[in-house]
C-alpha cells in the first residue's frame, strides 16, 4: 500500500485557526485503500524544518503533500517551485524574523515540485475546483518546508515525490479580513480527496 504524508501548519500572525490544520483534522483515514500519516507543523524556523525531515525520515513516503494558509489568494494554488531562501515579512511564532536567509548554503537555487502537477490541474479542474498554478510560494515558512523536504529527499536520495499546495482562508476567518477571499472546508476536503486520488492512480 502507498504512503502518503500530509503536512499542515498550526495558526500564525494573529489568527486563531489555520485552514491546513482544519484539513489534517478531517482527514478519514478509512476511506482510502493506503496509508495516510499527518504532521502538524509549527511556524517557526527553527522546529518546522527539522520535524518534516523526520516524518520524511520515519515514514519514507510515497508522496509528500505540504499545506500552508495564504491569505492573500482566492484560489488554491498548486505550488511548481520552493526557493532556497527565507526573507520573513512577519515574525514566526518565537518571534524570530530571518532576512536573507539561505536555508541551504550548499543546496540549488530552487528545487521543482516533484509532485505530478499537471495531471494535478486536470483532475482538479475537471472536479471544478478553483486551481492555479503558482510559481511562488513565498519566503516564509511554507516556502522553507517545501524546499527543506526536497533538499532532503534529493540528499538522502529517496524516491519520495513531495510538493506544496495553498489554501486562502476559511470563511470564519474573513470577519476580520472583509476585503479577502474565502473557501469552504467542504472544497478544500473535495481538493484532497482528488489529489489523494491522483496519488493512488499514479503507476
Ligand atoms: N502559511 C505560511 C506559514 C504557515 C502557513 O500556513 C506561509 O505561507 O509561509
Amino acid at each position: 500500500m502507498k504512503k502518503i504524508l500530509i503536512t499542515g501548519f498550526e495558526p500564525f500572525d494573529k489568527e486563531k485557526i489555520n485552514p491546513s490544520e482544519e484539513i489534517l483534522k478531517q482527514i478519514d483515514q478509512e476511506l482510502y485503500p493506503c496509508h495516510i500519516h499527518t504532521r502538524l507543523l509549527p511556524v517557526t524556523v527553527n522546529e518546522a524544518g527539522e520535524m518534516v525531515k523526520e516524518a520524511i525520515e520515519s515514514i519514507q513516503p510515497d508522496y509528500l503533500l505540504s499545506l500552508g494558509l495564504s491569505g492573500r489568494i482566492s484560489q488554491i494554488a498548486l505550488e511548481r517551485i520552493a526557493v532556497n531562501l527565507v526573507d520573513a515579512r512577519i515574525p514566526d511564532n518565537n518571534g524570530d524574523q530571518p532576512e536573507d536567509m539561505i536555508i541551504n548554503t550548499q543546496g540549488p537555487v530552487a528545487y521543482w515540485s516533484s509532485l505530478p502537477i499537471r495531471t494535478l490541474e486536470k483532475n482538479l479542474k475537471a472536479k471544478g475546483l478553483p486551481i492555479y498554478l503558482s510559481y511562488s510560494a513565498g519566503t516564509y515558512i511554507c516556502n522553507y518546508v517545501m524546499y527543506t523536504a526536497l533538499d532532503y529527499i534529493e540528499e538522502k536520495e529517496l524516491k519520495t515525490k513531495s510538493g506544496f499546495i495553498h489554501v486562502p482562508f476559511l470563511p470564519v476567518q474573513c470577519l476580520e479580513h472583509p476585503l479577502r477571499s474565502s473557501m469552504d472546508l467542504n472544497l478544500l476536503m473535495k481538493m484532497i480527496n482528488t489529489v489523494i486520488d491522483t496519488f493512488l492512480n499514479e503507476p
